[in-house]
């Protein structure tokens, strides 16, 4: 398998109840590892950027107010097959179907408040870490 790269957010349901070390802890013992991350606090633009693809769906605007709401934790992960790795370890979108032990099931709230993204196949993992990352902010370690 490749090693590739993915890009996770911690969402603001998470930072506001203190989630970012148990949470970064089931990446890094499960062969993702961290190799760039930056706090922030999304503008309306960046959100409704980083969501397009969602731009006709009914929860546009509800999911950017949540995404907008408070701090966030973007970031990098590296590792073998880490997109649907990632992907595997965040569980279902809604929490409520995420198989037991991911992260959704574990810390989600809701549908909408499900602690954590991440990129669903290599084109938008691309375009995602683009997105909040120049090249010069990645670090691997490996
Ligand atoms: P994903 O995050 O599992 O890839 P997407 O379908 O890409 O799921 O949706 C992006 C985000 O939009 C979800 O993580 C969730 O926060 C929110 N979302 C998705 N579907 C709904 C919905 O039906 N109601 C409210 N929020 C939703
Ligand atoms: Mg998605």
């Amino acid at each position: 398998m490749a090693i590739e790269r993915t890009f996770s957010i911690i969402k603001p349901d998470a930072v506001k109840r203190d989630l970012i070390g148990k949470i970064c802890s089931r990446f890094e013992t499960n062969g993702l590892r961290i190799v760039a991350m930056r706090m922030v606090h999304m503008s309306r633009r960046e959100a409704e950027g980083f969501y397009a693809v969602h731009r006709e769906r009914p929860f546009f605007k509800s999911l950017c107010d949540y995404m907008t709401s408070g701090p966030s934790l973007v970031m990098i992960l590296e590792g073998e097959d880490a997109i649907a790795h990632n992907r595997k370890l965040m569980g279902a979108t809604d929490p409520a179907k995420a198989d037991k032990e991911t992260i959704r099931a574990d810390f989600g709230e809701s549908l909408e408040r499900n602690s954590v993204h991440g990129s669903d196949a290599p084109a938008t993992a691309a375009t995602e870490i683009a997105w909040f990352f120049a090249a010069s902010d990645i670090h691997s370690a490996r």
